[in-house]
């Protein structure tokens, strides 16, 4: 795999199940990533180490899953002035609304993206990183572009599929 430049954080090994949907796309695009399981309330220490260091180690950006009082992203972004990019992980009992706000409400001057709970949100988390990661590589932009092709291509396709059945109702 090349050299990591995406930083992959969970607030805890649970939230796995979600990150390997960001995993899945870093490895259909060749970006390198580093995924560590480390908590903002219950590693707040080494949490706060890995994000100060994280520039001169040649991430270029953070993303940080976690649920319930989810402050990983914004103690992330504290550390660091690279892009952080928050997924909100649905718990019991608010399903991640929670999570969501806490990413998403972020004090001015320290910004944190916020992509949507749920299974989309990995998927998108690392898109989001794609697309930063696009805007000083030329071929990885030009991959982008091809996904985007193919992903509307499959949508048509399933347009027609599904005109047919209609048809045949
Ligand atoms: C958050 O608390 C984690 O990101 C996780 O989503 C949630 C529950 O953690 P575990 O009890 O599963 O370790 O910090």
């Amino acid at each position: 795999m090349s050299k990591p430049v995406v930083a992959v954080l969970m607030g805890s090994k649970s939230d796995l199940p979600v990150v390997e949907g960001a995993f899945k796309i870093f490895d259909e695009f060749g970006i390198g990533y580093e995924a560590h399981a480390l908590s903002a309330h219950r590693t707040p220490t080494e949490a706060a180490e890995f994000a100060a260091g994280a520039e001169a180690n040649g991430f270029k950006v953070v993303i940080c899953a976690a649920g319930m009082a989810a402050h990983l992203g914004g103690v992330v972004a504290a550390h660091t002035t690279l892009p952080v990019i928050g997924i909100p992980i649905a718990s019991e009992p608010f399903n991640g609304l929670d999570a969501l706000f806490s990413i998403v409400q972020m004090p001015p001057g320290i910004p944190v993206a916020a992509v949507t709970a749920g299974k989309a949100g990995g998927k998108n988390a690392a898109l989001y990183a794609v697309s930063i990661l696009a805007l000083s590589d030329a071929a990885l932009a030009e991959k982008l572009k091809e996904f985007r092709r193919r992903q509307t291509e499959q949508v048509l396709k399933a347009d027609r599929e599904l005109q047919d059945e209609l048809k045949n109702r």
